[in-house]
């Protein structure tokens, strides 16, 4: 529990055994329910992720999205945290937001990797790259948001609710701020937190993803006219 809040954190997983380890032994101890999505990995993380305690789902359609979906389905918390499994966001960083959350009455936060400060962690092609969704995201939705593909969020559980999410792949993550801003009700907030480089092997395929993700926007910005 955090300030009589319950705390629900997810966590989407393919094959990330080295960085799950980092992430579950830092995750901070007023998290009530840790929720490990494996899609099918074919090493050690579903073993290393019920070894901390974390409850594993596994989703068999493979996407990121789609075990999104799924782990929202089972979490119980009124508020949902999420990151990736590859240690490249800091879970020591989930009390200052959840405190930034409360404090500034927010439904939707979320965590912006920009300015990178480590050196690693980001690649000259991947910071364009998500400059350039960003910039296309504020201007097809009127509100700027400096990190639209960001994987780490905190929200409350129940704005899910009026949330029309379609996509199964990497477009989510864009997909679900689109739809915090679009929400009736939701007030939305976007903080700063330090990125670092992952662990493990890189599963985005930069060119693939980015112009999926782009196209991705188009259609949406059409479909909730
Ligand atoms: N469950 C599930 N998780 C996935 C899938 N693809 C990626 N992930 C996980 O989603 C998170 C984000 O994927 P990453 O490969 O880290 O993508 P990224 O953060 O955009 O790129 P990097 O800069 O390489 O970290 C990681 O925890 C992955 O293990 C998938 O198909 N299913
Ligand atoms: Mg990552």
């Amino acid at each position: 529990m955090y300030k009589s809040q319950r705390i629900t954190v997810v966590i989407p997983c393919l094959n990330e055994e080295q960085g799950i380890e980092q992430v579950l032994q830092r995750m901070p101890e007023f998290v009530d329910e840790v929720i490990v999505v494996d899609n099918g990995s074919t090493d050690r993380t579903a073993e290393v992720a019920s070894g901390y305690g974390a409850k594993v789902i596994r989703e068999d359609v493979r996407g990121y999205g789609r075990s999104y979906k799924k782990g929202f389905s089972m979490a119980t918390g009124d508020i949902i945290v999420t990151l990736d499994g590859d240690h490249s966001y800091p879970p020591d960083a989930i009390s200052y937001l959840l405190e930034a959350f409360l404090h500034l009455g927010a439904d939707f936060l979320n965590a912006s990797r920009f300015p990178v400060r480590d050196r690693q962690a980001m690649s000259f092609k991947h910071k364009f790259g998500n400059l350039v969704l960003s910039i296309a995201m504020s201007l097809l939705f009127f509100r700027w948001v400096r990190d639209s593909q960001s994987g780490m969020w905190v929200f409350r559980r129940r704005i899910l609710e009026k949330m029309q999410l379609e996509s199964d792949g990497m477009a989510f993550s864009e997909e679900i701020k689109i739809e915090a801003l679009l929400h009736p009700t939701a007030r939305f907030v976007e903080i700063s937190i330090l990125y670092s480089s992952r662990l493990g092997e890189i599963k985005l395929n930069p060119w693939r993803d980015g112009i999926q993700n782009l196209v991705f926007l188009l259609k949406k910005r059409v479909a909730r006219k």
